[in-house]
């Protein structure tokens, strides 16, 4: 079971406007509390990636953000506006829609394509979008342009030396880089691309993978830096130790949970992280892409009674009010 933080949502965020803490109390990530009551939708519509980190195995969805070992079927954009209308038919519960691979979502231009056919069809919904960040800066207008409001981006090292360690190379600008050279280019345009993010109002989230051995006691830097820029919530994810990586113990769960205590003076730290499918849809503790058609049902009809329950309160409510 993941640990509860108790921390997020009681929070006070005064620089967001109204709207947006809206968002914010209805993103099962982003707000522990919401993650029982909220759920998400992710859409597999992005298969390429930019950069190869030494834990990728890249059949397999990226691990910055998803569950290892897994491989999304990949979606076109009119097919992910489909499953969306059909998810959202049954499970209204649904409030964010997210890309989190199987790739990287900015490398692949499919994912605006995908967001524009949601933000039309499902204005009120949530675009929530997880990134290494290598194109951010340049990217940033796209992503405002599409209505994203949450973004997750992968900071597993502010530190060149120690991200060279991580990242094997990178594909920019149609050149390759490897070493400190590509590490250097990564993280400039992370916080760049960060703080312009920040000062455009975006939600922000990070992700660091922690790496025993390699990033575990540089992990509370990178939480210092993340306080400076103003992102507003860290998810500090445990190794999967496959690829390159391969040989790497895990960190245990004290030893994340320790990093974590540390960090945790500097932002907010997520403590409920399911590491998603990258096709994952309902509650993060109940992905329904995984369920048999008749779960799925049990999963439908319940919310379906639990609304018409809600909405029958609602009406005795106002009678008596009246
Ligand atoms: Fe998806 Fe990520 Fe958005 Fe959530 S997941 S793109 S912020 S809507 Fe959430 Fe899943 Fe953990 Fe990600 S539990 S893997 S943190
Ligand atoms: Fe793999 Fe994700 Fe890293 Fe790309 S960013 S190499 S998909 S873990």
């Amino acid at each position: 079971m993941p640990e509860e933080n108790n921390l997020i949502s009681d929070i006070d965020s005064p620089k967001f406007e109204e709207e947006l803490l809206r968002k914010i109390a209805e993103h099962p990530c982003y707000d522990r509390k919401a993650q029982h009551k909220y759920g998400r939708i992710h859409l597999a519509v992005a298969p390429s990636c930019n950069i190869q980190c030494n834990f990728c195995v890249r059949e397999f969805d990226c691990v910055n953000e998803s569950r290892p070992g897994v491989t999304s079927k990949v979606l076109t954009p009119q097919e992910a506006l489909e499953k969306t209308k059909e998810v959202l038919t049954d499970y209204p519960f649904i409030k964010v829609v997210g890309i989190a691979g199987p790739g990287d979502p900015l490398a692949n231009k499919e994912t605006f394509e995908t967001f524009e056919l949601i933000k039309k069809e499902f204005p009120e919904l949530t675009l929530c979008m997880s990134t290494n960040g290598l194109l951010l800066p340049e990217k940033l207008e796209d992503i405002l342009r599409v209505g994203v409001s949450t973004l997750t981006v992968t900071i597993n090292a502010i530190d060149p030396e120690i991200q060279a360690k991580i990242v094997d190379h990178i594909m920019y600008h149609g050149k390759i880089y490897r070493g400190v050279e590509a590490a250097e280019i990564q993280i400039k345009n992370q916080l760049e691309g960060v703080k312009a993010a920040v000062e455009a109002g975006v939600v922000i989230k990070v992700n660091t993978v922690l790496v025993p051995g390699v990033n575990d006691k540089h992990v509370v830097e990178i939480a210092r830096k993340l306080n400076e820029l103003g992102v507003y919530i860290m998810n500090i994810m445990p190794l999967i130790n496959q690829g390159a990586f391969a040989n790497i113990e895990p960190p245990t769960a004290e030893e994340r949970k320790a990093v974590q205590q540390a960090c945790e003076p500097y932002v907010l730290q997520m403590r409920h992280c399911r590491q998603c499918r990258a096709d994952a849809y309902g509650l993060l503790a109940q992905d329904m892409s995984q369920m048999s058609e008749e779960r799925r049902k049990l999963v439908k009809i319940q919310t379906k009674e639990d609304i018409e329950r809600a909405r029958e309160i609602l009406k005795e409510d106002g009678k008596e009010e009246a």
